[in-house]
């Protein structure tokens, strides 16, 4: 930890209490050192797999709004970068700056990915779902679906474990308009298909579906090749690096349009609103 020191002889003692408080410097600074997961230069912020950092955190892997903006912009995911960490005292704020990658060998994407962008085709890949069955995207098409990707084992409460809840909630709020339910679907795909077996994403999903298996015909917990999982990964931006048993992650939802292009896609930050919103427009903007 590295904090400043500001020397404050107040000539009377009466004094003393405000002047110390007042002098203490507004924030305190740490380092940071860790890998880049992703960077978003259009919302200021990096997702950084980082060290202890003693006196602020331990080590995991976090958002951070960054104030330096042409070290942002050099960033990629995969580079390991060292950082100051400038925190309020107040504790109400806190952002990084002096970013200097210190390696870029692990630097992702150095022949560039393509990103679907809206109105793009989604490919057909074949995946595996919950009960061990096969099927392809493509025998969603007619339906508007929200995809994403999680690992089972994610110990991050904001990241995995709030994507299955908001999905959840959203679930539970088409079976509400069975028109809406008829026309939507869910798909949470694992970027862990060695850990995440078809029985270990029906014990997961029967979590979040509330011990109703029913839901599975709405919400499918799905499984791929890994050869599949880095083509869909390149496909809708998911950036997934691991390391000692644990998965540094994006975060990243795609809403597939019933004729199977994308409508839109959230990197990093959303509502559930949003989401139910979006994907109820979707439903519905197709008439067959
Ligand atoms: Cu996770």
């Amino acid at each position: 930890m590295i904090t400043r020191t500001n020397v404050c002889v107040p000539a009377m003692v009466v004094a003393v209490l405000a002047a110390a408080s007042a002098c203490k410097p507004r924030t305190r600074e740490f380092k940071l050192h860790g890998q880049v997961v992703q960077s978003d230069a259009a919302k200021n912020t990096v997702v950084v797999k980082h060290n202890d950092i003693p006196g602020f955190m331990p080590g995991m892997t976090m958002p951070y709004k960054v104030k330096d903006r042409s070290g942002l912009l050099a960033l990629a995911p995969g580079d390991v970068m060292d950082a100051r960490v400038v925190v309020l005292r107040d504790g109400s704020d806190y952002w990084l700056d002096n970013i200097r990658i210190t390696d870029s060998s692990a630097r992702k994407g150095a022949t560039p990915s393509h990103t679907l962008k809206a109105g793009e085709r989604v490919p057909d890949l074949e995946l595996i779902n919950q009960d061990g069955k096969k099927f392809h995207l493509s025998d969603l098409k007619g339906k508007a679906v929200l995809v994403t990707f999680i690992y089972t084992r994610c110990p991050l409460p904001t990241f995995c474990p709030r994507l299955s809840t908001e999905f959840s909630k959203i679930h539970e709020d088409l079976a509400k308009t069975p028109g809406d339910y008829a026309r939507t679907h869910l798909l949470t795909i694992s970027f862990d298909p060695d850990y995440d077996t078809p029985s270990v994403l029906r014990k997961y999903g029967m979590a979040y579906l509330r011990d109703d298996a029913s839901g599975f015909s709405h919400w499918d917990f799905a499984t791929t090749s890994p050869d599949d999982l880095h083509l869909l990964s390149e496909a809708f931006g998911l950036i997934y690096i691991e390391e000692d048993n644990q998965i540094s992650h994006s975060m990243n939802i795609v809403l597939i349009s019933p004729d199977g292009t994308v409508v839109k896609s959230w990197p990093f930050e959303w509502t559930k609103a949003e989401l139910e919103d979006a994907l109820r427009t979707a439903a519905r903007s197709k008439h067959g």
